[in-house]
């Protein structure tokens, strides 16, 4: 006697289509106190679709109403949601949850789960500031999918973003780098199929060049990121760029090995700003290594999203 209904329909909105699935109808019983909306409908099955439709709905409660109609109250919780108020009596009133993927909390950093999404029975819509399937990346640049939006001038950083522990496999220390791809100003292995251990033809150290950040804003107190090669930091180094001044600099330790440093950001909070290396230096140590940097800041590809 379950009521299964399993939509396919072009939701307009998202543009993404839902699949929900009804459990049985509770005879005589509600879900009190997550009320979405409250609609008139001509039929119980009139409630299952407005709530199909609403992409927060997870459960309805079905009653009687006036002239053979019926109450439909929509709910952004279902009887397997953590923390959803016990089901109440209330006499001719149906309830009916769906199998709720959403009961289980997948959405990390107050993300919110909507239930019926991809295929894997649910999305998260992310706060600002987080990013990925689950809301579980917060913004990074950790070049695990490419430069990215990172602008280059001079040749220092032509071959990057370098894959694999490359100074490692000249038998050098380790870039201990995050991931599996880096910034080795000194390096050249920018395809995973390339011979390890390659480095820059022009020379290790020779080349110049800058590589600069996508504009992103601070909301947070804390930039930090992986930083390693030279160590002249008036040659090489990272800077934060903040209204086209440079208020922060950090350089490495003269090894290829990068160490994890950060910046107090707090009074630039609500500014744009960018990360931009910089390689002016052409003798020893004349590169740096960069990765993974994080921060309390809100990545460049939502400044255009509504909402
Ligand atoms: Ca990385
Ligand atoms: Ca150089």
């Amino acid at each position: 006697m379950s009521s299964e209904l399993g939509y396919q329909e072009l939701d307009q909105i998202g543009q993404e289509c839902r699949s929900i699935v009804f459990k049985e109808s509770l005879q005589e019983k509600v879900m009190k106190g997550h009320l979405i909306r409250l609609e008139e409908v001509p039929h119980q099955g009139s409630c299952n679709v407005l709530c199909y439709m609403e992409p927060n709905c997870v459960s309805i409660n079905v009653g009687p109403s006036k002239g053979g109609n019926y109450i439909c109250e929509l709910n952004n919780a279902s009887d397997e949601s953590p923390g959803s108020s016990d089901l109440q009596s209330k006499q001719d009133y149906i309830h009916l949850s769906i199998e709720n993927p959403c009961s289980s909390s997948p959405c990390f950093n107050n993300g919110t789960c909507q239930a019926g999404y991809t295929d894997k029975g649910f999305r998260c819509k992310c706060p600002f500031g987080f990013t990925g399937v689950r809301c579980e990346k917060a913004c990074s640049f950790d070049f695990e999918d490419g430069i990215g939006g990172w602008e280059m001038t001079g040749r220092a950083f032509i071959y990057q973003p370098t894959f694999g522990d490359n100074p490692a496999a000249r038998g050098r220390e380790s870039a201990n780098l995050q991931g599996d791809w880096w910034i080795g100003g000194a390096e050249k292995r920018s395809n995973e199929s390339d011979p390890p251990g390659k480095q820059h033809p022009d020379g290790a150290d020779n080349p110049h060049g800058t590589l600069t950040s996508p504009c992103f804003r601070i909301v947070g107190k804390n930039i930090s990121f992986l930083i390693g090669g030279g160590c002249k930091i008036n040659e090489v180094r990272v800077e934060l760029i903040v209204n086209i001044q440079v208020v922060r600099k950090e350089t490495g330790n003269c090894l290829e090995t990068m160490f994890r440093k950060s910046w107090d950001v707090e009074e630039f909070i609500g500014q744009y700003a960018q990360v931009r290396l910089v390689d002016e230096r052409s003798d020893g140590y004349g590169h740096i290594n960069f990765d993974d940097l994080k921060a309390d800041i809100i990545c460049p590809h939502y400044f255009d999203e509504k909402n």
